[in-house]
């Protein structure tokens, strides 16, 4: 079967409404139990499933994740990387993403140049994507060593998304961290809405249908959420976070 590059499948999308994306951390649970999940996510009308996370990953958990989620789900499989250490063949596409606010210039273009021949060898679509790291941060804060863009500074957050814009980059993505008590306040989503052209990414702490709510009417194009749900069965929580996305 002849596919759609995963690009043109997002920005088609995007253009009828705001997205959900469903992030799978394949050192959370087993390959087999990744498959199921995506299955479910897919069912309940999820866009995409990335795959990834900020530590733990190693080539073969993600290669058996990626595997298994593309044997369970017909929906693109993007690989969201945290480094060129591990990069999965077998993912449709995998975001090319820079850390803009990394004191670490190896997670701005460090392993960049080491995973572009890497991405080129294996024939992935590559998805240019700026990544900005707002406070709390939490743990993909202190592995990437990021400046935090504080939560009451949305102009900082546009200058950097302007400059991504700039840089001719495809997506800008606001992450407040995995398991943020907040997602990214709505005021930030907004002034980079206003802003920015290109499409807008938000993704932590977004851990029920209220906060998805909110993030999607202040702007966000293509809202990510976890697969962690403290309260509560996740397919229930699931469903009530993209009824929210999708309205
Ligand atoms: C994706 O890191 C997020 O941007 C996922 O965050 O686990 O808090 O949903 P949660």
């Amino acid at each position: 079967m002849i596919r759609m590059k995963v690009k043109d499948y997002i920005s088609g999308r995007v253009t009828n409404g705001t997205l959900h994306m469903t992030l799978i951390d394949p050192d959370s649970q087993s390959s087999e139990r990744s498959g199921e999940i995506a299955k479910v996510a897919q069912e309940l009308g999820t866009d995409a499933i990335m795959v990834g996370g900020s530590t733990g990953i190693t080539q073969g958990n993600l290669d058996s994740a990626v595997l298994a989620i593309k044997e369970s789900v017909d929906i693109p499989v993007i690989f969201f990387p945290s480094g060129a250490h591990a990069i999965s063949p077998y993912a449709d596409a995998i975001y090319f993403m820079s850390m803009l606010n990394s004191r670490n210039l190896g997670k701005v273009i460090g392993e960049q140049v080491t995973g572009a021949p890497i991405v080129k060898k294996m024939g992935l679509e590559p998805i240019p994507m700026g990544y900005l790291i707002i406070e709390p941060g939490m743990k993909v804060g202190e592995v990437g060593e990021a400046e935090l863009v504080m939560r009451d500074d949305p102009m900082t957050a546009v200058a950097y998304g302007l400059a991504a814009e700039f840089l001719g980059m495809d997506l800008f993505y606001v992450e407040a961290g995995s398991g943020a008590p907040e997602p990214v306040p709505a005021e930030m989503i907004a002034a980079i809405k206003a802003n920015v052209s290109i499409p807008l990414v938000v993704g932590g702490g977004i851990r029920n249908p209220k906060a998805a709510g909110m993030v999607k009417k202040a702007g966000a194009d293509i809202v990510v959420t976890g697969t962690v749900v403290e309260n509560g069965d996740f397919e229930s929580m699931l469903e009530g976070i993209i009824d929210a996305v999708k309205s």
